[in-house]
């Protein structure tokens, strides 16, 4: 079905995708080391060598290039981007948030090294984040890295995922939950930190303040477009598998677009979110914006 979409012919994006996960997969072995005390390192490398698409770092990096910077000056903020969204659903999975048992098709961390190693081991990524852009980035002005690390702080913290994560929290089960709600819900906890990883790679790249206002608002609408069609695909998804299994009734009373507004809504609404992306990159080099075109639409095409 994926393969309906329009796609420029010159640009393979499934190439690209795996070439720059290879390449971020590297880099994040290489910056968690085995060392003493053993056990915090082996939950950390468990989580963060877990597998995971790598979108976020590979947003960073295609920012980045597309004002003509090399992946290497974004590699240590694409570290610290799937660090943070690591650590996040670390604690995310903890038993007294959202109790989970399976990450990335294994057991959760907590399952494997329990909740007081899963808790610090994601205190410990989160440091380690911020010291890796301070002390790894190179080829750039020391007032670029500041820059970057303003970003990531203001992605993460009460203003960013942290806020959409308390919102979720505290509103579950809320049946008067509204589109406004959710849509804070889904722009903080997940288009934030989508956010950062563009704003903070084109940063790196040399953009300048109009260039990171663009491709800043072409990550809000992919990372709200991401909620968006994760919903419509729990609707497609359970009813494709209806009558197969009763699985789907566990998220059965979630908020989700398609309870709110329909599917045909919904589905507009993605339509409108990808098109507003892409609009953005418009002015620039076409070949350099393939891969975030392409990004968007991959977002706005998966089908699970
Ligand atoms: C950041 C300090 C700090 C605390 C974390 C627990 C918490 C606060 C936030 C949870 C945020 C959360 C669970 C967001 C959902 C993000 C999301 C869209 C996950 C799915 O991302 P994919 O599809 O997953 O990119 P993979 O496995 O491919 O990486």
């Amino acid at each position: 079905a994926m393969d309906s979409s329009p796609k420029p012919p010159t640009f393979d994006f499934k190439s690209y995708m795996l070439e720059k996960a290879i390449s971020v997969n590297k880099a994040l072995d290489a910056s968690v080391s085995l060392q003493e005390p053993v056990k915090i390192h082996e939950s950390m490398r468990y989580s963060l060598l877990a597998g995971g698409k790598r979108v976020r770092p590979i947003l960073s990096i295609a920012a980045c290039e597309l004002f003509g910077g090399h992946e290497a000056v974004a590699m240590p903020s694409a570290c610290a981007v799937e660090m943070i969204h690591t650590m996040s659903l670390m604690h995310d999975d903890l038993p007294f948030m959202d109790n989970d048992d399976l990450r990335r098709g294994k057991p959760t961390n907590h399952k494997v090294y329990g909740e007081s190693v899963a808790v610090l081991a994601g205190d410990a990524m989160l440091a380690l984040a911020f010291h890796l852009v301070a002390t790894e980035t190179s080829g750039v002005s020391s007032s670029q890295v500041v820059r970057v690390i303003v970003e990531l702080a203001k992605a993460i913290g009460a203003e960013g995922l942290v806020a959409g994560q308390i919102v979720d929290v505290c509103s579950e089960g809320d049946p008067n939950l509204g589109l406004k709600d959710l849509e804070f819900i889904h722009r903080s906890k997940t288009a934030a930190l989508l956010e950062g990883s563009v704003v903070m790679g084109a940063i790196l790249g040399g953009a300048n303040d109009e260039e990171v206002e663009k491709v800043r608002k072409y990550a809000r609408c992919i990372g709200l477009l991401f909620q968006v069609v994760d919903d419509i695909l729990d609707v497609t998804k359970s009813s494709k598998e209806l009558g197969k299994t009763a699985g789907k009734d566990l998220v059965a009373d979630k908020t989700t677009y398609p309870k709110l507004i329909g599917i045909e809504k919904s589905r507009e609404f993605s339509d409108e979110l990808k098109r507003e992306a892409v609009d953005q990159l418009a002015g620039f080099n076409s070949d350099k914006a393939a891969p975030l075109i392409a990004m968007a639409n991959y977002i706005a095409n998966r089908d699970n």
